[in-house]
This record gives structure tokens, C-alpha cells and sequence, in this order.
């Protein structure tokens, strides 16, 4: 496949303020012309072999020098874009490497699109879809985990195992055509079953890979849990006591969080974002009403919500309202954690809070609880270890990609059903054809144009 534009783009790829180092980039049949236009070395870069680097200075279309940089040159095929690049490493900051850039735009450059680096290296055949889609979750990862699974995937992992589901189907479809000329009763049964073995195992595939999506996309999207309950419970001081530091205020005062506070630790290896919220009650200022209304918006809008009570108040009528709310959108069912079990007993009393069904009992105060709080969350938050992969196996992380599959899955289905009622051949080689097509769009064999541009746009310019 080369279906690359014949321009030359530019962009700076490192981000923008005070740095040591700044990279431009230029990508296209032009790039050493243009880049041999700005800069001056011992000698032309176009004299240059590939996978070298060469010390030199850059110069504006007005003979003034920009900045003394490093240029790395990248020849077709074997660049990141397939296509001949130049790297200029320039001093950090903002004005050095804008002026090289603007030196090359001068030059016949044409500014790089969001992600149109990697787009290029799809073009170009050097990576599939999927795989560009990793370069973009290598970037955005905040977790170990989530930086594992976006390498693997980029390493080829996930499209090597959707090549052989591919090639699973394309065997299927060729045993079902070749039936096409019979009629059923000179179909061997034995002929029949191996037939449908083959469908049989694409769809296994199909389902193994989907078994690991819930896992692969908390990964890779991170979750979202909100803190809620009555003021004054102490869901700010819990905030804290997570994170390990002091980062939501906490005063003796009901009413004091007022708006939305948010702040990511990592959970089993999952981007938890954590969500402090007002005191829910009928609030009397303008200011408290605005952050009760932001604290529902948030526990609606969270994976998880932890449902904060006072054990020193017990279940209030305020609480089992509250417990309605959040259930009432069939939203996930709260994580119930009664907090400040400091101030009861341990007797009668403690004894039935420890007993509330499905809730954690801490003190935020004096830590008490908080590792079973902790070990809750983890269960909540990160999908079962059976359906953890324990192995490198590929690991589905993305939406789209469980889409795909659910549509190659239940396509597979329903070719087999109709190949067992006796459908006409023609029919079923049609459902094969439908999943293998959905599995095309995620490698983006087939993908549309709309569908590409979405995920490009995920990118930064300069990647
Ligand atoms: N004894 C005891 N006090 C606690 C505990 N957790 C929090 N507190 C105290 O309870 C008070 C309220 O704590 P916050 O964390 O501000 O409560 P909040 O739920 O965020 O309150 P609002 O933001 O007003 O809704 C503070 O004085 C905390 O020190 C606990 O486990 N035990
Ligand atoms: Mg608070």
C-alpha cells in the first residue's frame, strides 16, 4: 500500500516552553532539498548517509543564523514516516526551534497536521492502524501497565493475532464458497464439520480477545471515582489519606469543599481519577448550591462512586437519600465506606457498622481501614485476574477495536448457524465476508476515511 501525499511537512515535536532540547521534523520527498536550503554544515545533507548525524547551523531565507543544531538524517524507506526525514535538534524553548521551523516552512514546507507523522507511517504500509493507535496511547499513558500494553500493541502483538482471526476466516470463507457448486446431500458430514471447525476456531479467537477488553480499556481510558456523601464526613480528609498528601482542604466546618476537586493515583495499574465533591445538602449559598449541582453531575458521570457516611451519625435519612440518587439511573452501585469508626466503640454499636453489608469501615483520621479501602477500590475498579491476562498475550485496549470484534464475533455466529440449517452457501460466504470487514476497520485495511481521520486527531502535531 502507498498511498502517500507527495508534499514535504514540517513540525515542531517536542512541546512548547523551557527545555534542553527542541526537535523539528521534516517528512517528504523534499525533505533533504529543503532542509540543505536552511542549513550549513561540512557538507550537504544530501551527501549524507542514512541513520547519521551531523553538527551545523540554520539560517533564515534573510541569511540569518537561527541556531546551531544537530541534523539527523532519515532516508525512505527505513524513517519513522517511510519517507526521507530530517531531525534538527535545536536549543529548548519556544523561539530557537520556531524560527528553524518557520526557516523550513520558508523553505517549501508545509505544516504537519495533528498525528500526520504517524499517519504517514500508515500510509506508508509501515504499521497498521492499531499500531498507530499505540504510538498515541504510548504518549497519553499514565500508568506502568498502561504504557505495557500500548508497547506490546505497537510491537505487533494485537495485529498479529487479528492476522491469523483474518486468515482464520478467509480458510472458512474458501471451504464455504467451494460448496457452492454441491448440493446438500452430496456434503460429506464429516466435510461439514470441518467446515464449521473453522468457523468455530475464528470465533473463539474472537471471544478470547474480547475477554480481555474490560481489563485492556480500564487500562488504557483510566477510571473515574467521585467522593460524595453529607458535608462535613470527611470525603476531602479521605481524598487526602489516597493520594498519600494534602491536597483537598479540610476544616471541622460542613460546607467546606465547594467545587469539584480531581487528582489521578494508579490502582492495580489503572489511571484512577479521583473526584472530591461538595457536601450534598440544601445549601444556602449561591456558591454551595452551584457545587451540590457539580457534585451529582460528577458522582452521575464516574465509573464508581464511594458513598461516605459518619459513624458517629450512623445511617441518617440525608445518607439514604443520597443512596437513592445514586442508584436511582442505574448507575454502578456505590462503594458504601463509613468513615471516622475512631469515634465509636468498639462495642454494640462499632459491631453493627462493621456489619453494613458491602461497606468499608475506615478511619481517615487514624488510617484504620484505609489498606481494606484500598484492596475494595482494587476489586471494584480492575476486572477479575481470570480475566486479567497472566501471559504477553494481546490485550484489547481499545473501544473502537471491541466494536469491531463484537461485529466479526456475531457475524462468525450467524455464519455458522445458517451453515448447520442448510442456508445456501452464497448466503453464509456473505456473513464471513461481513466479519471479516469488521475486522479490517480495526487494522484499517478497510477503514473509512472519517473513521481514520478520528483517530489522527487523537495526536499531537509534530507526532
Ligand atoms: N474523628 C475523625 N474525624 C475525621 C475523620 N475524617 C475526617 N475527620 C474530620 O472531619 C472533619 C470534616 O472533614 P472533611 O474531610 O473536610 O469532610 P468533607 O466530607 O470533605 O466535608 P465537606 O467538604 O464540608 O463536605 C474534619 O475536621 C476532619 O478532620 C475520621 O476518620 N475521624
Ligand atoms: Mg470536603
Amino acid at each position: 500500500m502507498s498511498a502517500l501525499p507527495g508534499d514535504t511537512i514540517a513540525a515542531i515535536s517536542t512541546p512548547p516552553g523551557p527545555g534542553g532540547v527542541a526537535l523539528v521534523r521534516l517528512s517528504g520527498p523534499r525533505a533533504m532539498e529543503i532542509a540543505d536550503a536552511v542549513f550549513r554544515g561540512a557538507r550537504p545533507l544530501l551527501d549524507c548517509p542514512t541513520h547519521t548525524v551531523h553538527h551545523g547551523r540554520v539560517f533564515d531565507a534573510g541569511g540569518a543564523e537561527v541556531d546551531e543544531v544537530l541534523a539527523t538524517v532519515l532516508r525512505a524507506p527505513s524513517s519513522y514516516t517511510t519517507e526521507d526525514m530530517i531531525e534538527f535538534g535545536c536549543h529548548g524553548g519556544t523561539m530557537a526551534s520556531r524560527r528553524v521551523l518557520d526557516a523550513c516552512l520558508a523553505a517549501g514546507a508545509r505544516p504537519a497536521r495533528q498525528g500526520e507523522f504517524t499517519e504517514r507511517a500508515f500510509l506508508g504500509g509501515r504499521i497498521d492502524l492499531v499500531q498507530a493507535e499505540a504510538v498515541a496511547d504510548i504518549i497519553a499513558a499514565q500508568t506502568r501497565e498502561g504504557l505495557a500494553l500500548a508497547l506490546g500493541q505497537l510491537e505487533g502483538g494485537l495485529s498479529g493475532r487479528l492476522a491469523e482471526l483474518r486468515q482464520t476466516l478467509v480458510d472458512y470463507r474458501a471451504e464455504v464458497e467451494a460448496l457452492i457448486d454441491f448440493s446438500d446431500e452430496d456434503i460429506e458430514p464429516a466435510t461439514m464439520d470441518a467446515i464449521a471447525a473453522l468457523g468455530e476456531r475464528a470465533g473463539g479467537v474472537a471471544r478470547e480477545l474480547l475477554a480481555t477488553a474490560d481489563y485492556g480499556v480500564a487500562v488504557r481510558e483510566g477510571v473515574s471515582v467521585a467522593i460524595v456523601g453529607r458535608p462535613n464526613v470527611g470525603k476531602s480528609t479521605i481524598m487526602n489519606a489516597l493520594l498519600k498528601r494534602e491536597r483537598a482542604i479540610v476544616t471541622d466546618e460542613p460546607g467546606t469543599t465547594r467545587d469539584v476537586i480531581e487528582e489521578t493515583m494508579s490502582v492495580g495499574g489503572i489511571a484512577v481519577r479521583l473526584i472530591d465533591t461538595a457536601g450534598w445538602r440544601d445549601a444556602s449559598s449561591a456558591a454551595e448550591v452551584e457545587g451540590v449541582r457539580r457534585a451529582r453531575a460528577a458522582a452521575g458521570g464516574a465509573d464508581l462512586t464511594l458513598h461516605v457516611l459518619d459513624a458517629g451519625d450512623g445511617v441518617t435519612e440525608e445518607d439514604e437519600e443520597i443512596a437513592r440518587a445514586l442508584t436511582e439511573n442505574d448507575a454502578a452501585w456505590p462503594l458504601v465506606v463509613i468513615n471516622k469508626m475512631d469515634v465509636v466503640d468498639d462495642g454494640a454499636e462499632g459491631e453493627a457498622l462493621h456489619g453494613i453489608a458491602h461497606a468499608v469501615a475506615i478511619s481517615a483520621l487514624t488510617g484504620e481501614g484505609l489498606d481494606e479501602l484500598r484492596a475494595a477500590l482494587e476489586r471494584a475498579i480492575v476486572p477479575s485476574h481470570e480475566e486479567t491476562p497472566s501471559d504477553d498475550g494481546p490485550v484489547v485496549t481499545n473501544a473502537r477495536h471491541v466494536d469491531a470484534l463484537m461485529r466479526t464475533e456475531a457475524a462468525t455466529v450467524r455464519s455458522l448457524d445458517q451453515l448447520r440449517a442448510g442456508a445456501p452457501a452464497d448466503i453464509v460466504a456473505q456473513e464471513i465476508a461481513d466479519a471479516a470487514d469488521a475486522l479490517g476497520d480495526i487494522t484499517g485495511e478497510t477503514v473509512p476515511e472519517d473513521v481514520l481521520h478520528r483517530v489522527f486527531e487523537r495526536f499531537c502535531v509534530g507526532k
